[in-house]
């Protein structure tokens, strides 16, 4: 036998091809770095202006108002070329400037670009400019903790994931003391603007920053981005000015590759149930977008299941001159109910496995979750006011909480003459199972928002599903629909004659997939039927094919559960992720040197072609109204949801009958494949997009 010479570790680690193929830097990196996204055409121009746009209007909060009077009156800007600018003009436009940048929230594909695009145009205009990156969010803000934003560092994160670069966090801005600090650290600086990369919180964060500012002549503008899609801004008129934010369209298609390549292991397999949590706490747009790029076969919509109203019980207490305020909203009982209904259809037609997305904050659309969701942050602000103590300090362990929530429910809690906790909340409760109980009393973000990523919703769904499908599965309802063809094949092969079997098992003789009849749920059974029927003779014994069939037709419902939502948002961005950054980052530059605060870069034109896109400013403080958080309304900036009446949902309910193949027909699952940076597939932009713009 040749013996192998046993290289030197030396040797292999000095080797060429070691350093290519194990170097941190592969040929995906390189690419991506030095990609150059397309500018918006006004950015070729000299100089840039910003007009007006009063015919884009806005009912706008009276709080807003109040508490944010030097920005409220803002209008939405539009970026022109500039033209010709005087001398005076083109010297404050060329000044030297220093601009901040701090990403704020959880991350999304394409943060880097914005600060690419911004590094890059305050260069252009002068390379004495400079833009310093906070760090770690907004405490970086705050503590005044910051780096100076390189050239050499802006390359090494062109195009790429994350927000690595200079880090993010959830702080939010919410005391005199933190605005101070974070106004010092701003001045110290010498900052002419800041930009503030965030969601709908941290907007909210830049509305007020940018109020406060205002004396010091900083200018604050936000830029979108969440990935959850919930950032989308119309006028009162239904004018579409920015149609998603940014990070949505890359981390919807991460999700969707992997749950396209769950479709492709469930049709292979042919024995599990993939149940897909994505996140998205508040809006379904990432379900949605998710569901038209994979088709899978069940999508369940947020806005829908809060939308719901069940009319039999309506009418039915109407006529009993009652209103049953309990028929508004859906039930957690009825939503696993109906994700049965899809499973027991299925199973009918032969295919006991399918592909299931649910949005992680899927509990919050069920009235009844909401409403002790709402009551328990009063509960906790209330006690938090009352005792000024922290209450997840003061009842650190779960039957300590639920010690304090049952006095309120027995009257004997701080407000013990109405308390809103009350015995039926305390049953409805009781009834979820532990891990949630905690989860409900588990503490808020910084920003009041409940923590949905924490909670194992599908858990808790699918736990109902199971024994819900169980008491189906002894009533015999919940059975696999066996082939036509097939159970002629197998009798014919063993010489029995089909038709003679046939009417006595099934109770759809005549359909493509047959149906073991209700009544027979177990073997014994079986023969008992059979016999009454006169098939079989009392002394003999049941078929060989017939058990086999039998056997066949019993499920078990077998399912994995898998969560897309880190994996997705620390995803590279997707070309349009990419360009759409590059120039946001662009038009925050051109709002500050224009003088714009207040203002949320935008591209009005998105779902358009690259060549319609428009850069614009949008007013902040006209999107903002009241809300419910940590027990407290608080101004905030109001998430957009999904649009029952919108092109996109309503083509959804017109094909997800035919994505749930429940029929005979043929799953429809669509491949979109990985994110690419070549090929064609790289012009693709969100399909819920193209598909509103229609
Ligand atoms: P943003 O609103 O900051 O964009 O974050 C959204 C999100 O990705 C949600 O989809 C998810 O529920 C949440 O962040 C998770 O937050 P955390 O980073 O605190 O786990």
């Amino acid at each position: 036998m040749k013996s192998l010479k046993c290289k030197s570790l030396e040797f292999l680690l000095n080797h060429t091809k070691t350093g290519d193929v194990a170097s941190d830097v592969n040929a995906e990196t390189i690419e991506r770095r030095s990609f150059s996204p397309k500018k918006i055409k006004i950015f070729s121009s000299k100089y840039t202006s910003i007009e007006d746009c009063p015919e884009y209007k806005f009912k706008y909060d009276q709080e807003a108002q109040k508490l944010l009077p030097d920005i409220i009156n803002n209008q939405v800007q539009r970026i022109i070329p500039g033209g010709e600018r005087s001398q005076g003009d083109k010297q404050t436009f060329l000044m030297r400037r220093n601009i901040g940048v701090v990403f704020s929230g959880g991350p999304a594909p394409g943060g880097h670009n914005v600060i690419a695009g911004l590094y890059d145009e305050i260069k252009n205009y002068n390379c004495q400019s400079k833009v310093f990156g906070f760090l770690m969010g907004p405490d970086g803000l705050i503590e005044s903790k910051y780096i100076e934003i390189t050239q050499s560092l802006v390359d090494a994160y062109r195009n790429m994931g994350g927000f690595s670069m200079i880090k993010t966090g959830r702080t939010k801005i919410d005391s005199k003391n933190k605005m101070e600090l974070s106004l010092k650290t701003c001045v110290e600086l010498e900052l002419d603007g800041l930009v503030v990369i965030g969601g709908d919180d941290s907007n909210t964060n830049a509305a007020f920053l940018a109020q406060r500012f205002k004396s010091a002549g900083i200018k604050v503008i936000g830029v979108p981005k969440t990935i959850d899609g919930d950032i989308q801004v119309q006028t009162d008129d239904k004018e579409i000015l920015l149609a998603i934010s940014f990070g949505f369209h890359s981390a919807a298609r991460a999700f969707s590759q992997n749950i396209s390549n769950l479709t492709s292991d469930a049709g292979s397999d042919v024995k599990y149930w993939h149940i897909c949590k994505v996140m998205g706490r508040v809006a379904s747009h990432l379900t949605l977008e998710c569901a038209f790029q994979t088709h899978a076969n069940l999508s369940l919509i947020g806005e829908e299941l809060a939308d719901y109203t069940d009319l039999k019980r309506i009418e039915k207490a109407k006529k009993n001159g009652r209103i049953d305020y309990t028929a508004y909203g859906m039930t957690l009982r009825h939503l696993s109910r109906l994700i049965c209904d899809t499973i027991v259809r299925r199973a009918a037609a032969g295919k006991n496995f399918g592909v299931m997305i649910l949005p992680e904050g899927i509990l919050e659309s069920l009235n009844e979750i909401q409403v002790l969701i709402i009551k328990l942050n009063k509960i906790i602000a209330d006690y938090n006011r009352i005792h000024d103590n922290d209450f997840h300090t003061s009842f650190p362990i779960l039957t300590d909480k639920l010690e304090h929530l049952r006095r309120q429910a027995r009257g004997l809690g701080d407000r013990d003459k109405f308390p809103i906790w009350n015995l039926r909340d305390d049953d409805l409760f009781n009834q979820l199972p532990l891990f949630f109980q905690e989860g409900l009393l588990t503490e808020r973000d910084t920003h009041g928002n409940f923590q949905f990523s924490q909670i194992k919703t599908e858990k808790i769904i699918m736990d109902m599903v199971k024994e819900y499908l169980s008491v189906l599965k002894e009533q015999g309802k919940y059975k696999i629909g066996i082939e036509r063809s097939y159970y002629k094949a197998i009798m014919e092969n063993t010489k029995l004659m089909p038709d003679k079997f046939i009417k006595a098992i099934f109770r759809n003789p005549d359909d493509k997939y047959l149906l073991i009849k209700e009544s027979i749920i177990s073997l014994k059974i079986l023969k008992q039927t059979l016999i009454n029927k006169e098939v079989i003779g009392p002394d003999d014994a049941l078929p060989e094919p017939v058990v086999r069939i039998f056997k066949k037709s019993d499920p078990e419902f077998k399912t994995q559960t898998h969560f897309y939502g880190y994996d997705g948002r620390g995803s590279d961005p997707t070309h349009f992720d990419c360009n759409y950054t590059y120039n946001l980052g662009m038009i925050a530059f051109h709002l500050i040197a224009n003088e714009a605060t207040g203002q949320m870069a935008g591209i009005k034109n998105l779902e358009k072609k690259f060549d319609k896109w428009e850069p614009i400013g949008i007013p902040i403080a006209k999107l903002m109204h009241l809300e419910e958080r940590k027990g407290k309304l608080e101004l905030v900036i109001e998430k957009s949801l999904v649009d029952l009446n919108s092109n996109t949902f309503r083509i959804f309910k017109a094909l997800r009958d035919e994505w749930m193949a429940a029929e005979s027909n043929q799953d429809r699952y669509r491949r979109p494949g990985p994110v690419r940076f070549t090929g064609t597939a790289e012009e693709d932009r969100p399909i819920t997009l193209m598909l509103n713009s229609i």
